[in-house]
């Protein structure tokens, strides 16, 4: 019997009390551990680097308490020794924290799997969606989540995209399906559960230094289809997820479709002249589609850019393999609205475009801004993970007129703009105010006809909070000048 299983009860309703857990890290996913342990009665303490205060405050006063420390020594400071560890996703799985948990023989699991054996709270028990990729799984499983709403289901999306899953799983509302946005982090410390439907958006080169290496990051990814139970989605233009899905071990009678930017083979929903559409949730599909919506539906939530297009066949594809008629899907499409920091255009100045794309936190996401301008004053720049930014600048060197370097990696990025793209002049923004000097030194050397784009091929933290505060700074800065 797996060890997992001897240790861990797999019900809300088991045997939890008297179980002894440390939860690593306290942010969303770690505070949500801690309230859920000592809901079920087990004894739990938290540790991990400075939290922020409220929170801190917040687990002593549920019942826990918590170490501000990540250093492998806190583990003998608990006075206990606990049965299993659940640890943040933050936390790579190299952390000496994690390592020192692995070597003391301490079962180390995250908050999907503890989630996963939870999910019997409500006696209706949620169908689980899986969603993961490089690019797109909010807006995905954003979009899946608002086909099944207009079609009457009760859903929420979760996971990764920032409403820790067992918040969801504790819901007095109970739910009809759970859209779980799944990052390569968590599918790490998955574990053995079974999704309903597992879809697998795209990949390419990011968060190399967590994982250690790009296929020990596939190979997390893939992991969404093990055991899935109904569907596996794959994209026909990324031949790794196909492999995935050839290579996955599924439920027996579990389905694969796959969503396409072209004409859909059969068992595929893509793109036919101006409409999506389906050839693999209809009887006749050897012969017929049935159309789910226009690309004027979708353009009109932002100009339709190949990853906006695939992000909603891959949504339409998963709400067809759910049983949502068709008329659902065009009207959720219609009234979509993308979540902000996402190619968010933001007006003009002196016939200057102002464009926000703070969520490009890697490559394969700025590639897609860069492609959508001609002549672009670009500011870049913070945690390259590891990533190689070098083929991303070379792809688009020849319509840049300028750049402006951010954060904590600006001499690799200068010594490659100084080496391959001398007539580029090269700005480092001030480290005392990043984005508003960014935004003026951008606009000081810009020309009508520029677009000054935020789309920084990084992540944020070393001089953000997150993306999302990244982009605000971006946002007032530009406000401040006026654009409109
Ligand atoms: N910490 C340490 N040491 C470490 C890493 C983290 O002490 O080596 C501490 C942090 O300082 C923090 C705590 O551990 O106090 C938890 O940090 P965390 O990074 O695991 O973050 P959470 O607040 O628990 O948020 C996590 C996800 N964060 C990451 O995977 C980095 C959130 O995804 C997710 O929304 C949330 O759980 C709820 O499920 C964010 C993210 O950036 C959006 N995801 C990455 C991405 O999308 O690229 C993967």
């Amino acid at each position: 019997m797996d060890l997992r299983n001897m240790m861990l009860p797999d019900s809300w309703h088991g045997s939890w009390s008297g179980l002894k857990a440390v939860v690593i890290g306290l942010g969303k996913s770690g505070f949500s551990v801690a309230d859920t342990l000592v809901e079920l009665g087990v004894q739990t303490a938290v540790a991990g680097k400075a939290a922020k205060p409220e929170l801190a405050d917040l687990v002593e006063v549920i019942g826990s308490k918590f170490y501000a420390s990540e250093s492998p020594e806190v583990l003998s400071e608990l006075g206990f020794r606990p049965d299993f560890a659940v640890v943040s996703p933050g936390f790579s799985p190299r952390h000496p924290l994690v390592v020192e948990l692995e070597k003391k023989g301490i079962l180390v699991i995250g908050d999907i799997e503890l989630a996963w054996r939870l999910r019997d709270k409500h006696d209706v028990v949620a169908k689980w969606i899986g969603v993961t990729g490089t690019n797109g799984k909010t807006t995905t499983s954003e979009m899946t989540t608002a086909m099944l709403l207009a079609s009457g289901k009760r859903v929420l999306a979760c996971g990764n995209i920032g409403v820790p899953i067992l918040d969801a799983i504790r819901d007095p509302v109970g739910f009809d399906y759970l859209v779980v946005e799944l990052s390569s982090f968590q599918l790490h410390y998955l574990g053995q559960i079974s999704l309903h439907i597992a879809a697998f958006l795209n990949i390419a080169e990011d968060h190399l230094d967590w994982h250690g290496d790009f296929d020990s990051y596939l190979a997390a990814k893939a992991k969404i289809y093990q055991n899935a139970v109904e569907f596996i989605v794959f994209n026909e233009q990324d031949p790794r997820t196909l492999q995935a899905a050839q290579q996955a071990e599924v439920t027996d009678g579990c389905r694969a479709v796959s969503f396409s930017l072209g004409a859909p083979a059969m068992s595929s929903v893509g793109y036919v002249e101006e409409f999506l559409v389906d050839r693999a949730f209809l009887s006749d599909r050897a012969n017929t589609a049935l159309e789910l919506s226009e690309i004027a539906d979708i353009e009109q939530i932002s100009p339709a850019s190949s990853h906006l297009l695939a992000n909603a066949a891959a949504a339409a594809t998963i709400a067809r393999a759910c049983g949502v008629e068709p008329s659902f899907i065009k009207e959720a499409i219609g009234s979509f609205k993308l979540a902000p920091h996402r190619a968010q255009f933001l007006g003009q100045l002196d016939q200057v475009r102002f464009v926000n794309d703070s969520k490009a936190t890697n490559a394969h996401a700025a590639e897609a801004s860069l492609g959508a301008s001609e002549s672009i004053i670009w500011i870049l720049g913070g945690l390259l993970k590891g990533v190689d930014p070098e083929p991303l600048i070379m792809r688009h060197g020849a319509k840049l007129r300028g750049v402006v370097l951010l954060g904590a990696e600006t001499e690799l990025l200068e010594g490659l703009f100084r080496s391959h793209l001398p007539a580029v002049p090269v700005f480092l923004a001030a480290k005392d105010d990043p984005m508003g000097s960014a935004v003026r030194l951008a606009v000081e050397i810009s020309k009508p006809g520029d677009t000054v784009l935020l789309a920084p091929m990084a992540a944020s933290m070393d001089q953000f909070l997150d993306y999302a505060e990244r982009g605000e700074k971006f946002v007032d800065a530009v406000r401040k000048l006026g654009a409109k």
